[in-house]
């Protein structure tokens, strides 16, 4: 199986899902789309957005449903429903604090960005909750293995410690999930290459 990636140049919304593929050896190839070329493009992908993905045939757009396609298929959804459910729920937490800090970054970065950094440890404090119900902290989020939510938590983590290098320092097990998922093998490789590193984490320069 080959995901085929088309996506800006920008880590943004399709960087946890280059994780999972890197991490799980799953094929990725990617188109990059220059913004003078997105107008033309726009119309002919499945919902007007980027990223989207063509994988198996099928066309799909929408990061998390992209992420869910592909960890239904490789064993990165929990063992049963009960686990896939705890996924989920906490899968949209951590799409409504992507959310929160999107918002701030693209609409609002001179006057949001304290009063986002204010309320932050609110929302870390929940993924700390959680991860420490789970093996003490020690491991994943849910269950025994890595599910699609801990590369999206983790990518969610990477982009909040450069925007404040300071906010994990309350939260030890997240602090510490961050490092077990960044010295993942593939993943560090992948981190160290220029490929990764040039790529800006948004669209408009601010991080
Ligand atoms: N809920 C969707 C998802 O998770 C949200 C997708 C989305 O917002 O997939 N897509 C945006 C791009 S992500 C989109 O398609 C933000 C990165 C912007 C970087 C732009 C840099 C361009 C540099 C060449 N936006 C375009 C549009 O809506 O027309």
């Amino acid at each position: 199986m080959t995901v085929h990636l088309v996506y800006f140049p920008v880590r943004g919304r399709a960087q946890s899902l280059k994780y999972l593929c890197k991490d799980n050896d799953i094929q990725l190839e990617e188109k990059v789309v220059q913004f003078g070329e997105w107008a033309d493009l726009k119309p002919k992908t499945p919902l007007g957005q980027l990223p989207y993905a063509t994988i198996d045939g099928i066309d799909l757009a929408q990061s998390n449903a992209i992420l869910r396609y592909l960890a239904r298929k490789h064993g990165l959804y929990g063992k049963d429903q009960n686990e896939a459910a705890k996924i989920d729920m906490l899968n949209d937490q951590q799409e409504d604090l992507r959310l929160s800090y999107l918002q701030m970054i693209y609409k609002d970065y001179e006057q949001g960005r304290e009063p986002f950094l204010q309320k932050l440890p609110d929302g870390l404090k929940i993924f700390e909750k959680y991860l420490s119900l789970n093996h003490d902290g020690k491991g994943y989020f849910v269950g025994e293995k890595a599910s699609f939510l801990d590369y999206n938590v983790f990518d969610l983590l990477d982009n909040l410690l450069v925007l404040s290098p300071t906010c994990l320092d309350s939260f030890p097990l997240l602090k510490a999930f961050h490092k077990r998922f960044a010295d993942k093998p593939k993943l560090h490789a992948y981190r160290e290459t220029e490929e990764f590193k040039k790529m800006p984490i948004n669209g408009n320069g601010k991080q």
